[in-house]
């Protein structure tokens, strides 16, 4: 495919586009509704960026604020001009001028690219960063488009809501609004490339490969396999993958060779570390079951708030796959249904009237702190903090004959185990895995496909309460508090807090005993201590663990029952830990992978939990 077409494809991906939209705009309607121009916008250090600026035929002189969005993806993909059509009808009806660019290095625009280019530590006339460059273009927008009114908004999902966030750390006067959705906050600590320490296989290495092999996206990665699962297992370690591939080129996966912790290179890049308010009215969109940003949202908002005092901070979080509030009527997603077109709702009521009040002061300017869905009630929730404050933690223990309840353990010993065998990792999503973004690809919906299909593995255990006899609804953060032994020296620990539908489902017999994953993370034992330096974990000793399964909002329905699950591999969205404590596991040996014994304790010296946020 030509590169401009590859991109484009690369984004709609990315935001699911093919799933067509519920009203549909003919693209030819772009030209009726807009004039055209393209700019070469130059930066302060002489570097021009490739710029589309589309102004509303019927404005006819009457001054319009600016929607800005920046991109790698291309200017005139999905999340540029032709997502226009899509995602922004509702803005549209409105009235604003559209400003898409091309980011440094990528596409039209000239330059290096540098992934997740850290924003300056101290701000003075040699810094260049994310921040600088949107400075510089708001300067000259200001400057030569007509009939603007001196407002600008910024907005954009995923590469480019962290390039919206970056705004913030040196924002232009003139904006006003801010809204970063689906943002990669921190691609160590819990998006893109690792969680918790744990690497993501499949999507650092294809992203990389689709980004860095070519200035344009223009390259397939091309995993020899249609089912990714064989085709990443062949590999006995993550150097020989490298080599097959040629990674080592990719200065990203470079980046992942050598920073496998959490040091100075990935705090750097992590926009919550470092944004300590909200120095623009920003609101913040997430997606609970985003598989690729999920923790960027939650991180973000939550590290501007802690300086909110001026009370521009917002959030909301849909029941939601990454961006997919931007294209579809997000009504479902998978086999979960929401009662309602939710992201419809979200850009109606949310977007457009957030965007009208800070750019336009049309509206009362009464927005909620956070609103978030509840996907098990099927109803939209605000509340005027987020987590809410009112939220109690309960913990439900893990027991013998795989119960969970919310009674401590008070036996003396306790446990159940498992042998987990790096050359049989247990599948993230059922086979075969399509490459991430192939056509057809079940990527976007993985999070919320059954999880009975890893139930009668003998390397997955799971405990489950009895049949509710009331509602149960969490709000807030939710976190598994493990007991753990491994008879080697590193593991990883997966969690997973799972919705098990009554067996009987009388207006949907398909989704009878239906396991629903509600949250779930992993994270590398070898950092249980310190993110920055691993260490190897004493064998056959029991030892505690924390999983953030980060937030949710959701309510276990009366006849439900509520299940956790455990494992140890995650394959191929995350590598396979050798279980053996190597200094650097992109460097380990076939010989490291070894075959180990785990346990997970649940004894009253070693309760094993899940702590949830119970509100009413
Ligand atoms: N999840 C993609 C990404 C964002 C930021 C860094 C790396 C990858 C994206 O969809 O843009």
């Amino acid at each position: 495919m030509p590169p401009s077409k590859r991109s484009l494809f690369l984004a709609c991906l990315m935001l699911a586009c093919g799933s067509p939209a519920p009203s549909q705009v003919p693209s030819s309607r772009l030209d009726s509704l807009f004039d055209r121009r393209e700019a070469r916008i130059p930066m302060r250090d002489g570097v021009q960026l490739f710029t589309v600026i589309l102004t509303p035929r019927n404005a006819a002189g009457t001054p319009l604020p600016i929607i800005l969005s920046r991109t790698p993806y291309g200017t005139s993909g999905w999340g540029g001009t032709l997502g226009i059509l899509y995602g922004f009808q509702e803005l549209i009806k409105d009235g604003y001028i559209f400003v898409f660019q091309d980011i440094r290095g990528r596409n039209r625009s000239q330059g290096t690219f540098v992934m997740n280019w850290p924003a300056c530590a101290t701000r003075g006339p040699g810094c260049l960063d994310e921040a600088t460059d949107t400075w510089d273009t708001i300067e000259w927008l200001l400057r030569n488009v007509p009939s603007n009114n001196g407002r600008v908004g910024q907005l954009g999902i995923s590469y480019p809501g962290y390039l919206t966030n970056a705004t913030a750390f040196e924002p232009h006067p003139a904006l006003k609004a801010l809204s970063p959705q689906a943002t990669m906050g921190d691609a160590w600590m819990g998006d893109d490339f690792f969680h918790q320490g744990a690497f993501r296989l499949s999507y650092g290495l294809e992203y990389a490969w689709e980004m860095e092999a070519s200035s344009d996206g223009s390259i397939t990665p091309a995993p020899g396999r249609y089912d990714t699962y064989d085709w990443y297992r062949s590999f006995p370690t993550l150097g020989a993958l490298a080599d097959a591939v040629g990674a080592s080129a990719w200065p990203t996966w470079r980046r992942f060779v050598e920073h496998p912790s959490y040091d100075s290179v990935w705090q750097g890049r992590s926009t919550p570390r470092q944004l300590r308010s909200a120095p623009v009215p920003t609101l913040t969109v997430g997606g609970f079951w985003d598989q690729e940003d999920a923790y960027g949202p939650q991180a973000t908002y939550a590290a501007m708030e802690a300086g909110d005092a001026a009370r521009r901070n917002f959030i909301v979080i849909g029941p939601w796959y990454h961006g997919e509030w931007f294209l579809e009527a997000g009504d479902s997603l998978g086999n979960a249904r929401f009662g309602s077109p939710t992201a419809e709702y979200y850009r109606r009521e949310i977007e457009a009237r957030w965007f009208a009040y800070w750019l336009k002061g049309t509206g009362g300017g009464h927005f909620a702190e956070a609103t978030v869905f509840d996907a098990g009630a099927r109803r939209w929730r605000q509340f005027d903090a987020w987590p809410p404050r009112e939220a109690v933690t309960r913990n439900l223990y893990f027991h013998p004959a795989s119960r969970l309840s919310f009674e401590p353990p008070t036996d003396a010993a306790g446990f159940d185990q498992y042998v987990s065998d790096p050359a049989h990792p247990v599948p993230y999503r059922p086979r075969p895995v399509e490459r991430t973004y192939a056509p057809g690809s079940r990527w976007k919906r993985w999070m919320t496909e059954d999880q009975r299909f890893v139930g009668g593995r003998a390397d997955v255990l799971q405990w489950q309460t009895e049949p509710l006899t009331e509602d149960i609804t969490v709000a807030g953060d939710i976190v598994a508090k493990l007991f753990a032994s491994t008879t080697g020296t590193d593991a990883d620990w997966v969690a997973k807090l799972i919705d098990v539908y009554p067996d009987s489902v009388a207006d949907r017999p398909g989704m009878g005993g239906y396991e629903l994953m509600v949250a779930g993370d992993v994270m590398r034992g070898r950092y249980r201590n310190s993110w920055e330096r691993p260490a190897p974990i004493p064998a056959s000793t029991p030892t505690a663990f924390t999983v953030d399964l980060h937030q949710q909002a959701y309510t276990f329905r009366t006849g439900h029952r509520i299940m956790v699950q455990v494992q140890s591999t995650w394959f191929p969205l995350y590598d396979r830990n050798p279980q053996t404590y190597v200094p650097n596991i992109f460097l380990a040996r076939a010989a490291d992978y070894r075959v180990r014994t785990h346990r997970i304790y649940r004894d009253a010296r070693h309760p094993s939990h899940v702590q949830l946020p119970v509100v009413r």
